[in-house]
């Protein structure tokens, strides 16, 4: 019986040991997953989003958690480089909602959401392909007038 025990113990040290080899060589999966949640106040939950620089991808769910429809308080989440945002966000606006405030083709928008309204989320998975640790990156949501406030950073940690 108590061999038994022994050979148990030494099994699980093992594969703890296993777990961490793995962890160390890549990100968990939850490093890689991010929430955010946006009101009818305008504002994002933080301005600030990062995942290890390790995630080849990243899974970004938003949820409104407001009660106001999409048409008068849409959110969405768009990741551009900073420098990119703001003309990003201004020439999205005629693009309408059904594209989410996203100008058609822009390759400049690495990742965005559809547009929610109160007590929906949704989620998109994007990956890190070319994004990089040095580079300074901004999340927003594009929704005409909103962007102004509803901004973060976003960062890949090296
Ligand atoms: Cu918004």
């Amino acid at each position: 019986m108590k061999a038994k025990s022994t050979a148990l113990r030494n099994v699980t040290s093992t594969s703890l040991i296993g777990l961490g080899l793995l962890f160390a060589s890549q990100a968990s999966a939850n490093e890689c997953e991010l929430k955010i949640a946006a009101t009818d106040a305008m504002q994002f939950d933080t301005k600030e989003l990062s995942v290890p620089a390790s995630c080849k991808e990243v899974t970004l769910t938003l949820t409104h958690t407001g009660t106001l429809p999409k048409a008068a308080m849409g959110h969405n989440w768009v990741l551009t480089k900073a420098a990119d945002m703001s003309a990003v966000a201004t020439e999205g606006m005629s693009a309408g909602p059904d594209a989410a405030y996203v100008k058609a083709g822009d390759t400049r928008v690495i990742a965005h959401t559809p547009l929610v309204g109160g007590g929906e989320s949704t989620s998109i998975t994007f990956s890190t392909a070319g994004m990089s640790a040095t580079e300074a990156y901004q999340f927003f949501c594009s929704f005409p007038g909103h962007w102004a406030i509803m901004q973060g950073s976003f960062k890949l940690k090296a």
